[in-house]
């Protein structure tokens, strides 16, 4: 049995946190056959603040026949930022992307949306059926897109980027991720699992890779610096939010 989920700081969050929170569960348990997946004990939930602002991190973890982790984590820093990040890490022997999203919002807005199908092979292109999939999704602008950083060159050509301005590009954005979600569980679904070991070697360095890369926002880890410290934060980041599979 799944827990039911504890929406207490869901329901106070931004309202695309929310919204794109309740999307992404949604689609895992209409796809899915989901089953518990066990988060190290003290970091479930976790509120800490130290000598900087108070940090609230709510993580909702699942794994699923193709899906190693399934990990869905809300957080709120002071009063001030809601933030949701979402990763799905495949089990090695799928040759399955890294679907990533993450929402930095607040009172004045949401400053930072990203989504990606993030590539795992070597040469760093997407398989063919994704190609087919995210280029014949209908075409949409965002007024303000974002320049992803140096360790961004992880993400695909088709990764969205943006500072949504308005409701009508917040909507946009859910539309947009939604699209890319149900692409990728579709796929998923219907995947089957690779015997050849150097293929599963190839995908198990590619996840390694996005996992070091990602280790690199020094954003998201001045966050959790400045509410539980450096160790702790280097710890969360390790094993919490970038844990790479350690093998097949
Ligand atoms: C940016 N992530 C950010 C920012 C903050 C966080 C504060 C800066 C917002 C801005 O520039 O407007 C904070 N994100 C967090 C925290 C957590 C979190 C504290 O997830 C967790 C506790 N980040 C991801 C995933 C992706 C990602 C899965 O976790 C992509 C799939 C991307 N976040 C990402 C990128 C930036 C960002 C590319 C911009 C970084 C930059 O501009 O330097």
């Amino acid at each position: 049995m799944i827990q039911t989920l504890n929406t207490s700081l869901r329901e106070r969050q931004y309202i695309l946190v929310r919204k794109l929170a309740d999307c992404i569960e949604s689609r895992w348990r209409e796809y899915f056959d989901l089953s518990p997946y066990a988060i190290p004990e003290d970091l479930g939930y976790v509120e800490g603040g130290l000598e900087g602002e108070k940090l609230v991190i709510e993580n909702h973890c699942y794994q699923a026949p193709q899906f190693r982790k399934l990990h869905l984590e809300l957080a709120r820093v002071g009063d001030r930022l809601d933030i949701l990040h979402c990763v799905m890490f495949p089990r090695v022997n799928y040759a399955l992307p890294l679907f990533g999203t993450d929402i930095v919002g607040s009172e004045k807005g949401v400053s930072a949306a990203i989504a990606d199908l993030s590539p795992v092979s070597r040469d760093r292109i997407l398989p063919d059926i994704y190609r087919q999939g995210l280029s014949s999704l209908p075409n949409v602008t965002f007024s303000q897109p974002r320049d992803l950083p140096e360790w961004g060159h992880i993400f695909s050509q088709f990764c969205l980027f943006v500072r949504p301005i308005g409701e009508e590009e917040e909507k946009a954005f859910l539309e947009r991720v939604d699209r890319f979600l149900c692409l990728h569980c579709q796929i998923a679904q219907e995947s089957v699992p690779l015997e050849d070991s150097e293929a599963i070697a190839e995908i198990l360095a590619g996840q390694n890779y996005y996992c070091s890369q990602q280790r690199q926002n020094d954003k998201t880890r001045r966050i959790l610096e400045n509410s539980f410290g450096e160790s702790w934060a280097d710890r969360y980041m390790n094993t919490m939010l970038f844990d790479a599979p350690q093998s097949a």
